[in-house]
């Protein structure tokens, strides 16, 4: 079928397959129509973050027509510029009237469906990516595969040996990972506060490792000398990068488009999921406008159906429609979330004598801490960019701990949203891995904690990686198969149970490599 035809189905959905084209929601959205619409498709994925990525991918190379709805904005073909963090704009931001970053929040916006949005519980604030790539837009591109004792501890069950040889490896290949080279770090102004980072964490006897990342470095090497527009060098990332990123626009997604099977539909956010009595799926949907206005309802029926709206957004689906709709949930969703040990911290009066951390920085963090094997405080830190344009001699640091206590996401019935069983009891050991670290630093090198950033210094609830919440194994199969259902599959970062010691990326690309490829094996999308 010619994919530029677009069908459109009866308000009385005829069954089959309908692939679907927008030009009719277009000249609706144009004419700013309300309108009702009802299709029948075979395989909808929702969230087009890592693991909708990599399920659209293999499905569609596997001859599956798909349809991938996705809440946030397509931003290349919107054709609209990515703003860097010394000037919010229109992608700084979903639908907020003030930058959301974790400090400096004195930009006033226009609202907008901007590629950042963050998540505001009691005691923990929760940052993701909204777009057509998901996390990947926002994201500091940091392409951490875990330490192999940890991943077994994490995944007794999983074969890690597959895992390492196979999966990981294909994962940094898809991804375009690849290094820094040595001697561009240590000539680069840009990488002042990485190798300023580093010597201090010797002198304090820590050890380092270098990091991989998503960013292409030679891009970068070129941006330095001018030759091309500049991205990492130009202060963007949290907001999207204009160049250089492998955001998964331009690797699995873009892999996926070229087979001609996949259908995107930006600005359609799903509402509820209901399953019907032959075990297929009615999925209420909203297509916004920039400004989050609706402009059209519409219900898409699916056969099958792929939960990848990460870790919070796939949690609010399936409690959401539960409370609504009675969609059958397995006792153990919501449970063993975690913030994967996310735990902001900072240095002032960092080396100010000599040039502090450095006045100009990239964007793209290079630089780690491995305080993992240490059994007192195992930890590990980025040592991450706090590029503000002018040296303010302070250094910044996420780190990712062990989560001890793991917390609870569920559902409030009288506010029809997400509450989250999590305080302060929860990052005890976090902050004192903190203090730990701080303390070291600052024996050894000077320094002070940095006191006017997040509380005191202290961020327990700055998070960057929410994971858990639907546990492999726990609540799905051995594959990602919701339990008490026959066609609903996860597919993201809510398989891992709330923590995996580094950044989870990768992680969560190869578990959803490792699940969809046995899902087709299995025939699972036979439709
Ligand atoms: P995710 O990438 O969040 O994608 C989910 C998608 O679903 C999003 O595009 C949503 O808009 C969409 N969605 C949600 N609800 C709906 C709905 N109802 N209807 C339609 N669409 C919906 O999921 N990790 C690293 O490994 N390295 C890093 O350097 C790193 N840096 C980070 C920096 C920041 C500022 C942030 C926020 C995160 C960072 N992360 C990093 C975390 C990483 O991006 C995150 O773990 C993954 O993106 C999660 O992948 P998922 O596939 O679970």
């Amino acid at each position: 079928m010619d994919r530029k035809e677009f069908i459109r189905t009866s308000a009385l959905a005829i069954s089959g397959f309908y692939f679907l084209h927008s030009e009719l929601f277009r000249a609706a959205e144009r004419k700013n129509l309300q309108i009702k619409e009802n299709f029948d498709v075979p395989i909808v994925i929702i969230g087009s973050g890592y693991g909708g990525a990599v399920s659209a991918l293999r499905l569609c190379e596997a001859g599956k027509k798909v349809i991938l709805l996705e809440m946030g904005l397509n931003w290349e073909k919107a054709g609209i510029p990515f703003s860097n963090l010394l000037k919010p704009g229109k992608s700084s931001a979903w639908l907020k009237k003030k930058s959301i970053a974790p400090f400096m929040n004195i930009f006033p916006l226009t609202p907008f469906t901007g590629t950042l949005d963050r998540l505001d519980f009691e005691s923990i604030n929760i940052w993701v990516g909204r777009g057509v790539g998901g996390g990947s837009l926002v994201n500091g591109g940091m392409a951490v595969t875990p330490k192999e004792n940890y991943f077994k501890e994490v995944f007794p069950n999983l074969d890690a040996e597959k895992f390492y040889n196979y999966y990981f490896p294909l994962v940094h290949k898809e991804l375009k990972v690849n290094i820094i080279s040595e001697q561009f770090l240590k000539d680069c102004p840009y990488y002042k506060f990485t190798r300023v980072g580093e010597k201090e964490a010797h002198k304090a006897g820590f050890k380092t490792i270098r990091v991989p990342n998503v960013y292409d470095f030679r891009y970068m090497e070129k941006e330095f000398r001018n030759e091309v527009p500049r991205s990492a060098l130009n202060t963007e990332v949290i907001y999207g990068n204009n160049y250089g990123k492998n955001s998964l626009d331009k690797t699995y997604l873009k892999k996926a488009l070229d087979t001609g099977n996949l259908e995107i539909l930006d600005l359609h956010r799903v509402d509820t999921i209901r399953m019907n009595t032959d075990k297929s799926y009615t999925l209420q949907v909203q297509q916004t406008d920039t400004a989050g206005t609706t402009i059209a309802h519409k219900i898409f029926n699916c056969k099958k159906l792929v939960l990848s709206a990460g870790t919070m957004g796939t949690l609010q689906l399936l409690l959401h429609s539960n409370a609504i709709h009675d969609l059958p949930l397995h006792k153990h969703i919501g449970k063993n979330w975690g913030n994967n040990g996310n735990f902001m911290t900072g240095r002032n009066w960092v080396k100010p004598l000599s040039g502090g951390t450095g006045a100009r920085q990239s964007t793209i963090p290079v630089g780690g801490i491995d305080n993992w094997d240490d059994a007192e405080h195992p930890f590990f830190t980025e040592i991450a960019p706090l590029p503000m344009g002018m040296d303010v001699a302070t250094a910044l640091y996420l780190l990712i701990n062990r989560v001890d206590k793991k917390g609870e996401v569920y559902y409030d019935p009288t506010n029809q949203s997400l509450k989250l069983n999590w305080d302060k009891s929860n990052t005890v050991k976090m902050r004192e891995n903190a203090r730990y670290f701080i303390r070291k630093m600052n024996q050894a090198n000077g320094g002070t904690r940095s006191h006017f950033l997040f509380h005191n210094g202290f961020g327990a609830d700055i998070c960057y990686h929410p994971l858990g919440g639907c546990v492999l194994g726990e609540s799905t199969d051995e594959y990602g198969k919701l339990k008490g259902h026959e066609n609903l599959y996860i597919l993201d970062g809510s398989l891992i149970p709330g923590t995996i010691g580094v950044n989870p990326f990768v992680t969560i690309t190869a578990i959803a490599e490792y699940c969809i490829e046995n899902l087709i094996r299995k025939n699972e999308f036979s439709v």
